[in-house]
């Protein structure tokens, strides 16, 4: 097995814990207006390349415990011209040091300038907890027997709720985001933006969802479900083009391997934005998984899949007590 330690920001297959989803009357995110109320427990991650960190704490209006992620956004183009008050004196400059011709400075500019992406997730659970702190992986090769008798159980019974999902699916939340939808049962799909993407082009991530719920994973996926596969990168690609003006050829479109979340959906990224998950270990480009079923048609019941676990992982465990991680 081998081992790596990395932000399990970008890595799925979470243990075994209950999962609460949203009821209205505690949920905080029918009254937050800021974050005076939250009551900082843990620093989980503090993302330095990402200009990220992971906060655990309370919220003292409310019960359960709560996630808070606070991300720098890119810089948008769009407010990059000479009207914008990056270039006006309601932003200044704070001088640190000049040597010759070079010189340091620290920029204060206009607050909206400066927005932070803010991601709350309420109740959290310790399973979501678990996901943003930092912690040991290993890189497990998953055979199609290890996969049956260790990781499908195991996924089946310690899964992340796919409440969201289904909100989605049904309208009742996001349904003023969605940037497209084919109602086909079997080939339609719902796009809509990712949780992550703040909206600038040059982070563009948007999510294409399933409308079928009995795929898992790519483990699933066999000949029958190429029309489908075939169909989110067609019209997913169209629809980008026509709303963002990207080429599909500018586009990293993919599948996880572990997802987080076990409801087929694929990712559609900007090319040159570094989305976290799109590393070897994790992201299996659509173009190859639809070649590879292409060739043949239950490759994904028969191949070997790498995949990362965390060492506090439940799977981790499991996998360890059937001795695999000693064979690996
Ligand atoms: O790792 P996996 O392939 O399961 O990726 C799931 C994706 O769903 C991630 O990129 C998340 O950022 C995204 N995501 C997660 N949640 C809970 C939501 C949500 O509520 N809305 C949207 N639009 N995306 C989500």
């Amino acid at each position: 097995m081998a081992t790596l330690d990395v932000p399990s920001e970008s890595i799925a297959s979470d243990s075994n814990y209950s999962e609460n989803t949203s009821n209205s009357s505690n949920s905080i995110h029918n009254t937050i207006k800021d974050l005076s109320d939250f009551k900082l427990k843990n620093i989980l991650q503090n993302n330095s390349n990402r200009k990220s960190v992971y906060l655990s704490g309370t919220f003292d209006s409310k019960e359960g415990d709560a996630i808070v992620i606070l991300e720098k956004t890119a810089f948008a183009e769009e407010n990059l011209n000479n009207d914008s008050d990056y270039f006006t004196d309601k932003s200044h400059l704070e001088k640190i040091f000049q040597n010759d011709i070079y010189g340091d400075y620290k920029y204060f500019t206009r607050s909206k300038l400066n927005t932070i992406k803010t991601t709350i997730i309420h109740p959290a659970t310790e399973k979501h907890i678990f996901k943003y702190s930092i912690q040991k992986c290993h890189i497990v090769d998953e055979t199609p027997q290890i996969y049956n008798d260790i990781v499908l159980p195991y996924l089946t019974d310690e899964q992340f709720s796919l409440q969201w999902v289904y909100n989605i699916l049904e309208h009742k939340s996001e349904s003023e985001r969605i940037v497209f939808e084919d109602v086909d049962p079997v080939n339609g799909f719902i796009m809509v933006p990712d949780l992550k993407w703040s909206g600038e082009i040059d982070t563009l991530y948007l999510l294409a969802i399933s409308n079928r719920r009995n795929i898992k994973s790519l483990r699933d996926l066999t000949q029958e479900h190429l029309p489908l596969l075939k169909n989110i990168r067609e019209k997913g690609i169209e629809v980008i083009k026509n709303k963002y003006g990207l080429e599909g050829t500018q586009l990293r479109i993919y599948l996880h391997y572990q997802p987080s979340f076990y409801h087929l959906h694929v990712h559609f990224c900007y090319l040159k934005h570094e989305a976290p998950g799109i590393l070897a270990e994790r992201a299996h480009l659509l173009s190859n998984v639809i070649s590879n079923i292409e060739l043949l048609p239950d490759y994904y019941q028969k191949v070997t899949l790498p995949f990362v676990v965390r060492e506090n992982d439940k799977l981790f465990l499991a996998l360890e007590q059937k001795g695999i991680s000693k064979k690996l």
